[in-house]
């Protein structure tokens, strides 16, 4: 394992092959430590019981460009048992899958005659709009809960891991998509290639793949790094993206920008070459912003270890003047950023979270409470730390009566900052 601090001393070539093309020509961008599993939510019986932490150390591709993790954790471990996130617990992001449905259904003039399919479907949050319009659909999801809720709306679905195997066996049974969802699951698969051969074996010849990933442009620029934890595997940008689809006989023919999960991308996969100016303008971008060198992520860490100094700063001079404090959003980007900046229990008393899967259970490593978020009229701490950020406009209007009473929010990322009491604020 390569011994790296917070902020690699030196660009050396590690021993270890990238994800998407082979090379061995990764060099290290970021360490944060050995970090426990971002959505491995305790139980009181397990408090006292060991609790596996995992290197989570980034690096970025010379050949390709991939910025990716180094250690892989088993994907039966991260998704299957008790896998708690669950789509459904954000109007912002069901709001937002409907749009994405919608619009695709219309383009594509999906009908009775149609299939579509989901990778990662989770609770059926996405499908289930095709299902309203009577669009044949498959959900495919490794994790038994969100898996049995989507059956319960009437999303049919495939409890497993999506591999090129499954594309295939889908295939034999006489299945191929007019059109892929893929939201956030790209960035999952320890077996990259498979994934979008998969893609490319299910997929018609006239079809097309919708993915959405997260920004690694965004996640620089905006200081995300709590986005980093053991799910993400990969963190993409367009031109990473585009060498990786060429290489399956698949071409990204467009680019949408997302604001979702603190800055997204919406790509249109096709098995024609056909890119728009959205591909070309990204990819000429990328270059001229200079995503496609490591001196672009050579302050990354740097800046982050500014963000965690600022924060901890902040907590700790509202906790010597009193303040009670909380936080909103057992997220997995809460828990890599609470066990990487070491603020816990000495500053927080609890974690409010809407999915009942996740309350009465307790945060990764520094072991908060997590409850519903009643809890804060209930408690009323004097400031909330907004661990799911993201969802900023979104929590903070469902919280006014909190914030009349008195509450604050702080908000962590990009810079911490302690929002004032007026009405929910655009993030
Ligand atoms: O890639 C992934 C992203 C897309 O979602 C997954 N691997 C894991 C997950 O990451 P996350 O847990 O950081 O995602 P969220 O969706 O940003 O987490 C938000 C948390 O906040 C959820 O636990 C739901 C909760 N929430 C809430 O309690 N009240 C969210 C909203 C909008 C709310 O009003």
């Amino acid at each position: 394992m390569v011994e790296m601090t917070s902020e690699p001393e030196s660009a050396e070539i590690l021993d270890q092959e990238c994800r998407s093309c082979g090379e061995a020509r990764l060099r290290p961008v970021l360490s944060l430590g050995n970090t426990p599993l971002a959505d491995g939510l305790r139980r009181a019986e397990e408090l006292d019981q060991p609790e596996a932490r995992y290197p989570l150390e980034v690096a970025f591709c010379e050949a390709c460009t991939l910025v990716q993790i180094l250690h892989q954790v088993d994907p039966e471990e991260l998704f299957c048992r008790d896998y708690p996130y669950y789509s459904s617990f954000s109007d912002q992001l069901l709001r937002h899958a409907a749009t994405n449905a919608l619009e695709v259904m219309q383009e594509r003039q999906l009908n009775g005659g149609s299939l579509v399919v989901e990778l990662a479907s989770n609770d059926g949050y996405l499908l289930r709009n095709f299902v309203e319009a009577g669009v044949p659909v498959l959900g495919i999801d490794p994790a038994e809960g969100p898996a049995q809720a989507a059956r319960e709306i009437g999303v049919p679905t495939r409890c497993e891991f999506f591999t090129v195997g499954l594309a295939r066996k889908l295939v034999a049974e006489g299945q191929r998509a007019d059109a892929i969802f893929a939201s956030n699951v790209l960035a999952h698969v320890p077996d990259l290639n498979g994934f979008v051969e998969g893609i490319a074996t299910l997929l018609q010849g006239s079809g097309v793949a919708v993915l959405e990933v997260p920004s690694v442009r965004e996640l620089v620029r905006h200081g995300e790094f709590d986005t980093i934890y053991h799910e993400h595997l990969c963190y993409f940008s367009v031109t990473a993206l585009d060498k990786l689809f060429r290489r399956h006989g698949l071409f990204l023919n467009r680019v949408v920008p997302l604001e979702i999960h603190g800055g997204s991308l919406r790509l249109f996969v096709e098995k024609r070459q056909a890119p728009e100016e959205s591909v070309r303008s990204a990819l000429a971008r990328d270059s001229a912003e200079g995503l496609t060198r490591w001196e672009y992520y050579r302050d990354f860490a740097g800046r982050v270890e500014d963000l965690k100094a600022g924060l901890r700063r902040l907590l700790q001079d509202l906790k010597a003047k009193g303040a009670r404090i909380a936080a909103y959003g057992a997220a997995a980007k809460g828990a890599t950023l609470l066990n990487y900046t070491g603020i816990g229990r000495e500053c927080l008393d609890f974690v409010v979270d809407r999915n009942v899967h996740k309350q009465g259970r307790f945060m990764p490593g520094v072991h908060l409470p997590i409850r519903p978020p009643e809890a804060l009229m209930e408690e009323k701490p004097d400031f909330v730390l907004l661990l799911a950020w993201n969802f900023q406009k979104e929590i903070v209007a469902q919280q006014e009566d909190y914030r009349n009473a008195g509450g604050r929010f702080i908000v962590p990322i990009p810079s911490p900052r302690i929002l004032g009491h007026a009405a929910a604020q655009t993030p």
